[in-house]
Order: C-alpha cells, then sequence, then structure tokens
C-alpha cells in the first residue's frame, strides 16, 4: 500500500464523519449566506477542531468567499481545503531534527498513549533509512516495560540499553549516550514512564535527563516529542496545554488515528498551542507511524472536486 492510501485508510473515521456532516450542509445550500457560515462552523467545533480555531476558520472563509466573490456552496469545500492546510502550516516545520552524532529524539506523555510502540515504528523506519538506531529503555518504572522496548528493537533492528527495573532513568540515559557516542550512532531514542504533567518529581526527572543530553551531546538537536492519543479528544487537545507549559516540547506525535473520528484536534493543536504534529500513528504494526504531511492529511479528510 502507498503511503498516501495508508494515511487515507487510517483517518477513514474522521474522513467519513467530517465530509459527511460538511457535504450534508453544503447541499442544503443554494446559495453562500451567513446561515451556511454559521452551520460550517458548527460542523468544524462538532470535529473537535476547537471553538476558536473553528471560528477562525469561518473568518477566513468569509474573507475569501467575499475577495473571490464566490457564489457557489460547493466552492466553498475547495476554499476551506485550503485554509485548513495553511492552518496546520503557517509559522511551524514538522520535519524531525536529525542533527549530530547522535541525534536524540525523546518521546514523553501520560500512561498508554503509545510511547513505546511510537519508538519502536520510529526506530524501524530510520533503521530501513539506513541508519543505526540506539534505544534507551528509560522508563524503569512500570513492570514489563523494559520488555516491551526489548521486543521493539528485536523487531526494528535497533540496539538497546538497558538497566534493571527500579534503576534510575538518568542513569540509563547516561549509559545510552556513551554507548552511541563510542558506536557513533545516528540516531538516540529515549523511552520514557508515563506521567502527568503536574507530577512534580516525574518532571524533575524529565528535566535531570535533558540535563545529562544537553551536557553529553551539546551539538546534537533534541527532540522531545509529546505523545497524545487521538481517541481522547478534547483531553489530549488539554494535555498538549498542560504539558507544553511544564516541558520543552518540540512536537506531538498523535497516535491511534485509526481508531478515530477526533483527527480534527490535529488543527486545535496546532493552531491554539503552537505545537506542530510532526509525526501521526494509524496502526499498531511496525509501518503504521508517518511523517505528517498538512496537504495529504487534509486531502484524506476532507473530499474535494480536486482530490477525489
Ligand atoms: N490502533 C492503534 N493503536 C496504537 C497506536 N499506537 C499505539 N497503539 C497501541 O496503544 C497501546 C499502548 O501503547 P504503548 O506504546 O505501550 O503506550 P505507552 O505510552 O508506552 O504506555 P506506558 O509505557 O504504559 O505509559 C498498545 O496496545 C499499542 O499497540 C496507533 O497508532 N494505532
Ligand atoms: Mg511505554
Amino acid at each position: 500500500m502507498g503511503i498516501f492510501s495508508k494515511i487515507k485508510e487510517g483517518l477513514s473515521k474522521t474522513k467519513n464523519s467530517f465530509n459527511e456532516k460538511l457535504d450534508s450542509v453544503i447541499k442544503a445550500f443554494r446559495t453562500v449566506d451567513e446561515d451556511l457560515f454559521e452551520e460550517l462552523e458548527e460542523v468544524l467545533i462538532m470535529s473537535d477542531i476547537g471553538v476558536n480555531t473553528s471560528m477562525e476558520i469561518i473568518e477566513r472563509l468569509r474573507d475569501t468567499v467575499l475577495t473571490k466573490n464566490i457564489k457557489e456552496p460547493e466552492t466553498v469545500k475547495n476554499e476551506l481545503h485550503e485554509i485548513l492546510v495553511n492552518i496546520l502550516t503557517e509559522g511551524t516545520d514538522s520535519k524531525i531534527e536529525t542533527q549530530g552524532t547522535p541525534a536524540v529524539i525523546m518521546v514523553i506523555g501520560v500512561n498508554g498513549v503509545g510511547k513505546t510502540t511510537s519508538i519502536g515504528k520510529i526506530a524501524a523506519n530510520y533503521k530501513k533509512q539506513g541508519k543505526s538506531v540506539v534505544l534507551a529503555a528509560a522508563d524503569t518504572f512500570r513492570a514489563g516495560a523494559i520488555e516491551q522496548l526489548e521486543v521493539w528493537a528485536d523487531r526494528a533492528g535497533a540496539d538497546i540499553i538497558k538497566q534493571q527495573e527500579g534503576s534510575d532513568p538518568a542513569a540509563v540515559i547516561f549509559d545510552a549516550v556513551n554507548y552511541a557516542k563510542n558506536k557513533k550512532a545516528d540516531i538516540l531514542l529515549c523511552d520514557t514512564a508515563g506521567r502527568l504533567h503536574n507530577k512534580k518529581n516525574l518532571m524533575e526527572e524529565l528535566k535531570k535527563i535533558y540535563k545529562i543530553l544537553d551536557r553529553e551531546l551539546p551539538n546534537s538537536s533534541k527532540e522531545v516529542l509529546l505523545v497524545l492519543d487521538a481517541t481522547t479528544g478534547q483531553n489530549a487537545v488539554m494535555q498538549a496545554k498542560l504539558f507544553k507549559e511544564a516541558a520543552d516540547i518540540t512536537g506531538i506525535v498523535l497516535t491511534k488515528l485509526d481508531g478515530t473520528a477526533k483527527g480534527g484536534i490535529v488543527f486545535a493543536i496546532k493552531n491554539e498551542y503552537d505545537i506542530p504534529v510532526k509525526l501521526i500513528g494509524v496502526g499498531e504494526g511496525i509501518d503504521d507511524l508517518m511523517e505528517f504531511e498538512a496537504e495529504d492529511f487534509v486531502d484524506a479528510i476532507l473530499e474535494t472536486e480536486e482530490n477525489a
């Protein structure tokens, strides 16, 4: 399956709900008027795009319709498509940085959102590109977490650095950094234990990890990816806000998009909290994680005459 058909399939629940609602509104109108804008705004809000972002999108749509003198409700959909892409691309870069040897990618987030699975998928992806990858098993807290990461290391063909359950996560990171440096590895991926943004000791633990990474790898890029479970909808949006206040997040990995119609949260997260979604998870398999491409994402959830 091509990458685009995979995104399309992964986002089919969001598309079925969002596109259908849009169509049923648009079909009910003969001309473009204020009532149409109001009903479209309601569809956006119902699709988890967030109230503020939905209002902003409709505001832009009104302007475009006026400037371009658009009369056909069906044409409004093309304009909406363009506005949605703009919202996702303005002022941000969704590329993962990989400067230095090794480049560092660390994942954080609450329990069960898909951190470890995403690490496994990211590792497999870099291995496929011929890069050497080291995994740091810094979730030393949850029972079975290290073994779970080992399974992923095996599948991906990556090296893993671990200690015993219960050991200091910062010590694991320190070991992994040294190993990766000696091996001249391209990528160091750090798994971490599930935590809440307001658990002071756990957030301090992350700071300790950053400190080691900064000190030992001053010339490496460091991605701190917050993993969010899309099926939790507005709750995931709230986690983005709260974690952003507590940690220096560089991007979002939005997982489980295959299991939900709530894909619209991508727009709220980007527009309201200014954090780019960098990767999306569309299944449990090793290939089910992809780089976030705004145009493809919008194409996958909104059908226009041009992309049908
Ligand atoms: N359908 C689907 N399931 C996913 C996706 N990503 C992760 N999962 C599933 O989500 C569950 C939890 O994933 P983990 O990777 O263990 O989550 P975690 O954040 O590491 O969890 P903790 O270590 O307990 O905090 C697993 O059953 C995964 O297979 C995805 O994109 N789609
Ligand atoms: Mg985990």
